[in-house]
């Protein structure tokens, strides 16, 4: 297993659709390795691949408390098949944003078909945090950040703090 280095805001990478994954091979194997050692350390509680530099549909989500066990999952080529009316908010992180928060509404409950690590087909429901999750990292695998979701005003702010870092950072200030 290795540490991957997380793409931070604004990698234009961040913005890339990645790539369905056609075979799940060791390549993919290593990759969803990676990803729980990477989130672990970050610590998070989901990453999708793009977060770590690779254009492929593949999620990983550990939504444990603290004092339980882990409950590492792994969802492949993962699509939303329906959203429910209601919604709720939620205040959002995100690992390629650190250290900002802000509230973002989504459908409440959503229903995401997907692969498992053995390529089998599975369907579930999820609610809450988990609804919430599955849509922001399902939103990364087509470039889409939850700043997106919030104003343009609001929006702009975090690209501006975020580039002006990325510039102090190139020229080692
Ligand atoms: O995709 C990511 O960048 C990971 C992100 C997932 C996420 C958080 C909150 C709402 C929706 C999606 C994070 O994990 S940010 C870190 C975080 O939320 C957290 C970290 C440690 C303990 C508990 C939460
Ligand atoms: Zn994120």
């Amino acid at each position: 297993m290795a540490l991957r280095d997380i793409l931070i805001l604004p990698d234009k990478r961040l913005r890339q659709v990645s790539n369905p994954v056609k075979k799940i091979d060791l390549g993919v194997r290593k990759l969803v390795e990676d990803m729980f050692e990477t989130m672990y350390d970050a610590p998070g509680i989901g990453l999708a691949a793009i977060q770590v530099g690779t254009p492929k549909r593949v999620i990983t989500m550990d939504l444990a408390k603290k004092e339980e066990p882990r409950n590492p999952q792994v969802f492949i080529n993962p699509e939303i098949v329906w959203s429910s009316q209601e919604k709720a908010t939620y205040e959002e992180g995100c690992l390629s944003i650190p250290e900002y928060f802000d509230d973002v509404e989504r459908p409440v409950q959503v229903r995401v078909k997907y692969l498992d690590l053995e390529g089998k087909p599975h369907e579930l429901v999820a609610n809450g945090l988990f609804a919430t999750c599955l849509q922001h990292e399902i939103d990364h695998l087509n470039g889409v950040l939850f700043i997106d979701h919030l104003s343009k005003l609001k929006r702009d702010r975090v690209l501006k703090k975020f580039s002006k870092a990325a510039k102090r950072a190139a020229a080692g200030v």
